[in-house]
């Protein structure tokens, strides 16, 4: 049977990077990352580049990329987008190519390259992924963003919504942080906003005024589409 591992945090990484090159990835930044470029796709963008730094994120343009980005949730300055699900609208985004650097989210991506599969998601296409997950039938790595490191809990409830999913589907787990990550889903899956309140992203939001990104960043399976890096 398949096998799932959580990623808490980008620092716990090395430990679980062993024969990456077997495994499928789920890169996680519920707030906001990998929630934006589903949003992004889902709205008629061409094309979502995801960009560690920012300098190689401008250069992009040259190449015909509209430029997004934000550093400390804050849209850096001379981009096009900052990093709200918000701003892809689809009179903006459609038919564009679009280049994204953050915070977190985007250097994950960076961390995992050379996995067998390589996505993104967000609720926005979970059971979309889950199902292009159980159909790759092979180990499972669910690579959550955090923040600068730290754990949160917006990336492992959505890591336990899909573990939840596979382990009906003929997949299992011995890892704790996916344990874990499940248990978490069962307690909060009733009432997502509520779970969330005192997250430290959450109240990060509300310092910065932007609350409104709470609710598109969970609806669920607005997007029947599968984000491949
Ligand atoms: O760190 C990231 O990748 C971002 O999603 C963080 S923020 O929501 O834009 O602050």
């Amino acid at each position: 049977m398949p096998q799932i591992e959580t990623v808490l945090t980008p620092a716990l990484f090395h430990l679980h990077s062993k024969n990456l090159n077997l495994k499928q990835v789920v890169v996680i930044d519920i707030l906001r990352a990998t929630t934006t470029m589903v949003v992004a796709m889902e709205n008629g963008a061409k094309e979502i580049k995801a960009v560690a730094n920012l300098e190689d994120t401008l250069m992009l343009k040259n190449e015909g990329y509209l430029v997004a980005g934000e550093r400390n949730g804050v849209k850096v300055e001379g981009f096009d987008f900052g990093n709200s699900p918000q701003e892809f609208d689809k009179h903006i985004v459609e038919g564009k190519k679009i280049a994204l650097s953050t915070t977190n989210g985007t250097k994950a991506i960076a961390a995992c390259e050379g996995a067998k599969f390589r996505y993104v998601s967000s609720f926005r296409n979970i059971t979309a992924m889950l199902h292009k997950l159980i159909d790759n039938n092979c180990d499972v790595l669910l690579f959550c963003a955090g923040w600068k490191d730290k754990f949160n809990l917006e990336d492992t409830v959505f890591a336990g919504a899909l573990i939840d999913q596979l382990l009906q589907n003929n997949f299992t787990t011995t890892d704790d942080a996916s344990i874990m990550a499940q248990r978490l889903w069962l307690q909060g899956k009733s009432d997502l906003t509520a779970f969330l309140a005192d997250a430290s992203h959450v109240q990060r939001f509300k310092s910065l005024h932007i609350e409104s990104d709470l609710e598109a960043c969970l609806k669920f399976d607005t997007y029947s589409g599968v984000l491949s890096l």
